[in-house]
């Protein structure tokens, strides 16, 4: 049956349900894979909600591994070396559990799963898990801009209609509210890094050397400058193997936007008009009520 499906079967459908969550409808397809998913104890987890600076702490994990060896990192591009778990292509037959399981281990694995949908075994397994974490309007813009791009995702029409639907939850992997709260509070009972994207725009040496730390390596201040410069958002930008320009056209249209957009703090301020950003500022400070975690939304 699967192998009849095409990718014109998953282009601009909305998001279908999984145990409660809106999930990509292409990646909600035989959610038995990732409940089955095979976790091993050396496996490095990057868990973001989408648009949160994912390929760029990704890309800081690989360098660290490889103790910032340029030719190393440059061995695919970093969808394949870095899998999401989660993806399933069927008309293009890609799947992230099929090539995770023929992955060598130490892996590193992608994905924007809420803590309620990672398969089980993971808190069993002491995976070590990197979350990174970005402020909720940046977010907005920059997922928006994604989806104008991104063909596996619906349309998202205005930016007024986006935001509504955002607000509410009902974008791919539900409520970037709850999405940061639950990882948050995870933490509590399971040791995680827990990283902030401003503060690695800020001070991106003092961010990853507590990955480094976390990943239990010791690197020079040279290679510390080597990986910043390499994953720096103009050299990311430019490297053909980081900005997702390896992806199918079919999927993902970059004349409309990049991957690679805009990368700062506080562009939000172009996109949100007054009375939006202040019933934001309600929503937000109901939701984000009864939590110790805090944001920086401008520089
Ligand atoms: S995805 O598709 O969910 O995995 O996207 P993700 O990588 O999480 O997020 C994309 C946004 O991160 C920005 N980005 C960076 N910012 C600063 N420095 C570096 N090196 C960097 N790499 C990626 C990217 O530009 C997207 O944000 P916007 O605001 O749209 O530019």
């Amino acid at each position: 049956m699967e192998t009849m499906l095409t990718l014109a079967d998953f282009i601009r459908k909305e998001p279908k349900s999984i145990h409660g969550y809106p999930m990509v409808y292409a990646f909600s397809h035989n959610w038995e894979r990732i409940e089955k998913f095979q976790w091993r104890p050396d496996d490095i987890v990057i868990a973001t909600y989408p648009k949160s600076g994912t390929t760029w702490i990704s890309e800081v994990v690989d360098m660290i591994q490889n103790d910032g060896d340029i030719e190393k990192c440059s061995r695919s591009a970093i969808t394949e070396k870095i899998p999401m778990l989660e993806l399933f292509v069927p008309g293009l037959r890609i799947t992230g559990t099929e090539a995770l399981e023929k992955m060598p281990s130490p892996r590193l694995i992608k994905t924007h799963l809420p803590v309620d949908l990672i398969p089980k075994d993971c808190w069993k397994n002491n995976c070590k898990i990197i979350y990174m974490a970005r402020n909720a309007k940046d977010v907005a813009v920059s997922y928006y801009h994604f989806d104008l791009m991104n063909k596996l995702e619906p349309y998202p029409n205005s930016w007024a209609e986006y935001l509504e639907k955002y607000m509410t939850g009902k974008v791919s992997y539900g409520s970037w509210f709850a999405h940061v709260k639950s990882w948050w509070d995870k933490k509590e009972d399971y040791p995680m890094l827990y990283l902030f994207y401003e503060d690695m725009k800020k001070n991106p040496k003092k961010e990853i050397k507590k990955v480094m730390h976390f990943l239990g390596k010791n690197l020079d201040e040279e290679v510390l400058r080597k990986i910043i410069h390499h994953t720096s958002f103009e050299m990311m930008k430019n490297n053909p193997l980081l900005n997702f320009t390896n992806i199918s056209s079919k999927m993902m249209d970059h004349d409309v936007s990049s991957h690679l957009r805009k990368g700062i703090i506080g562009d939000w301020k172009n996109y949100f008009t007054v009375a939006q950003n202040e019933i934001f500022d309600g929503l937000y400070e109901k939701e984000m009520a009864r939590t110790t975690l805090k944001f920086c939304t401008e520089v």
